[in-house]
């Protein structure tokens, strides 16, 4: 409309009051816009991303806290952080790993019976229904010591870790399959599964890789140890993973890339590990059917047992037809499955490519046992061009995909040129290119690697910020950059400093999809979301004594704890349950005891 019109549509109060504001705000726009140096797309990335108070976010994001061994969580557009959620390493602010509840959960996490206090936290993922996010729970897996936890989104807290059985480090986790049934778990560098010790002589007899197939009990929100079991794989150290859906749904990927078994020897004169593992042109994408493994582990003849874990065989897996390899461009990083599960692209890492392998030709290769030959353990390989949709140049080191809500667009990471390319794998065309500040790793569109991704708002999650923000020593923060993708050229709006840990990737999800609880019912254990046997009600309060074993069941509202005063002798050994009896919101309270590190937070 135009001013001449407005004026004659409106009122003359109106008029004046918002031709009084307009001037006053433009001006007073003005001379900040001047004061600040800001540019008009600075006032539009502003104008995109802030929240006035009070204003929710449309979409939260869960990102890895990497050695931190948390969870970050923040929100989209505003890019505001919301909470660290405690997952491998305790956190006093939650009381995470002082009180015995949460203790239990650390102790899932044990490795051989050690207990481990830190975590490479890497890769979250949502439940899944249909493909589609479900916000129920979040898994992240520890890249360092293969383990994997459930965070229940009811309460925002870690209420499972399971330890992997046979495998030593892991990358390709967590990886859900789309209702959920499975979470996947492949390991990264090849090790005896039977964690003794094998001379690295032996490694091509004596190592493995391997996937656990953990298996998720929906119901129960909780791993189920004893149902899940794993797939060996041949010791070529694989990388990421992906679970097919739509049309691939049934069937995992992982890529490799040390199918020349090479592990080093500089000491010896021979090639330095990363000239070694790379000198084959290819390595080998894994295709493999989880559903038909996860039938044939239940015939104990299939399964050989390894630290009281089931073991499918790769023999078993080959004999079943379950287990294929297709030749990829060496070193490959990322391997992502499309909305509608047909295509997965490949990021080159050390190629400058991209390749967009088409299942429905893979499908009908293996259909057809039509075979270009067998690698050393015998798994048939599929040859790679008759697997291939194709290939698009990219820039250097493409690293990781993520969808857009448009039919064929995509965009991945350039590690090496710090650019997001926005591209079409149907087509196979480049479309856009944004730098980022610097050094990218994972990306993520909203929802992303879902089958319904919603095409807004891009995350860049850069490695290096370096000149970014306030110098703040030499351990830099990272940087998330929020890059607006709703129009046709890519604009980036905002920079959010992650001032923990390396995050590795993040997930996304409609903020309505969430629905938190406001309070913990009264006398809950959070952890094992079960009433406490120790729950204690007001007007039961009380001191029991048996020889110098002191408990104490004591209530608490606010900072008021009852009972007020606990006499106890020198020596007595003394364990007190608290139940918290408030109902407000957000009245959370610590209880200390000092000098004896006793902490928790209620
Ligand atoms: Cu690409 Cu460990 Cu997911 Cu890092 S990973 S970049």
């Amino acid at each position: 409309m135009r001013v001449k019109n407005l004026l004659k549509a409106l009122p003359i109060g109106i008029i004046l009051s918002s031709f009084c504001f307009a001037a006053y705000a433009s001006s007073e726009l003005d001379a900040i816009m001047k004061a600040r140096g800001l540019s008009e797309k600075d006032i539009l990335a502003a104008a995109k991303t802030y929240q006035p108070s009070g204003r929710k976010d449309e979409y939260l994001v869960f990102s890895s806290g990497g050695q931190s061994g948390q969870v970050i969580v923040y929100g989209v557009p505003s890019m505001r952080i919301y909470k660290y959620i405690a997952v491998f390493t305790p956190e006093p602010w939650q009381g995470y790993g002082y009180d015995e509840e949460s203790k239990k959960v650390l102790e899932g996490g044990k490795i051989n019976g050690r207990a481990m206090t830190w975590g490479d936290s890497h890769h979250p993922a949502f439940t899944e229904k249909n493909g589609e996010y479900t916000g129920d729970y979040l898994f992240i897996n520890d890249k360092a010591n293969p383990r994997l936890a459930v965070i229940d989104l009811k309460t925002f807290e870690t209420v499972q870790i399971v330890s992997n059985p046979v495998i030593k480090s892991e990358h390709g986790g967590a990886f859900v399959t789309p209702n959920s049934e499975y979470v996947l778990e492949a390991s990264q560098y090849a090790a005896p599964l039977d964690r003794n010790y094998h001379p690295l002589e032996a490694f091509e007899n004596a190592y493995r890789g391997a996937v656990t197939l953990w298996k998720f009990d929906l119901d129960k929100g909780r791993i189920n140890e004893a149902e899940s079991l794993t797939l060996e794989l041949p010791p070529y150290n694989q990388d990421l993973s992906d679970a097919g859906k739509g049309v691939s749904d049934g069937w995992a990927f992982i890529n490799s890339f040390n199918t020349e078994m090479y592990t080093g020897g500089i000491e010896a004169g021979l090639p330095p590990n990363e000239a070694g593992m790379s000198r084959n042109d290819h390595d080998y994408l894994h295709v493999f059917n989880w559903k038909k493994i996860a039938e044939l582990g239940k015939d104990p003849k299939n399964v050989k047992v390894i630290n009281g874990h089931r073991v499918v065989p790769i023999e078993v897996a080959v004999a079943n037809d379950a287990l294929f390899l297709i030749p990829e461009p060496k070193s490959p990083h990322g391997v992502d499955v499309s909305p509608d599960g047909k295509y997965l692209v490949i990021g080159g890492k050390l190629d400058t490519h991209a390749s967009v392998y088409d299942f429905e030709k893979i499908k009908k290769l293996i259909d057809a046992k039509d075979y270009a030959g067998k690698d050393t353990f015998g798994i048939p390989i599929l040859d790679m061009k008759k697997s291939l949709h194709g290939q698009v140049e990219l820039g250097l080191g493409p690293l990781h995909t993520a969808f857009d809500s448009k039919d064929g667009v995509l965009y991945t990471s350039l590690y090496v040129d710090s650019q997001v390319v926005r591209w079409d794998y149907k087509k196979l065309k480049v479309l856009d290119r944004i730098n980022v500040h610097y050094n990218i790793g994972h990306l993520d569109s909203m929802e992303g690697k879902s089958t319904k991704p919603k095409g807004d708002w891009l995350l860049a999650l850069d490695k290096l910020s370096i000149d970014r923000f306030n110098p703040v020593g030499p351990l830099h923060p990272q940087n998330h950059q929020l890059i607006d993708i709703s129009g046709p050229k890519m604009e980036l709006t905002y920079d959010l400093p992650i001032p923990l840990g390396e995050p590795h990737d993040v997930v996304s999800i409609a903020a309505d999809k969430l629905t938190p609880k406001v309070t913990f019912d009264i006398g809950t254990d959070s952890r094992t979301e079960k009433p406490s046997p120790y729950a204690t009600l007001a007007g039961q309060e009380r001191v029991e004594r048996d020889g110098n074993n002191v408990t104490v069941y004591a209530t608490m509202v606010r900072s008021h704890i009852n009972p007020e005063r606990i006499t106890v002798n020198k020596g007595d050994h003394v364990k007190i349950h608290l139940s918290s009896l408030e109902r407000a919101q957000d009245e959370t309270h610590g209880f200390a005891v000092d000098s004896m590190n006793v902490h928790a937070s209620l």
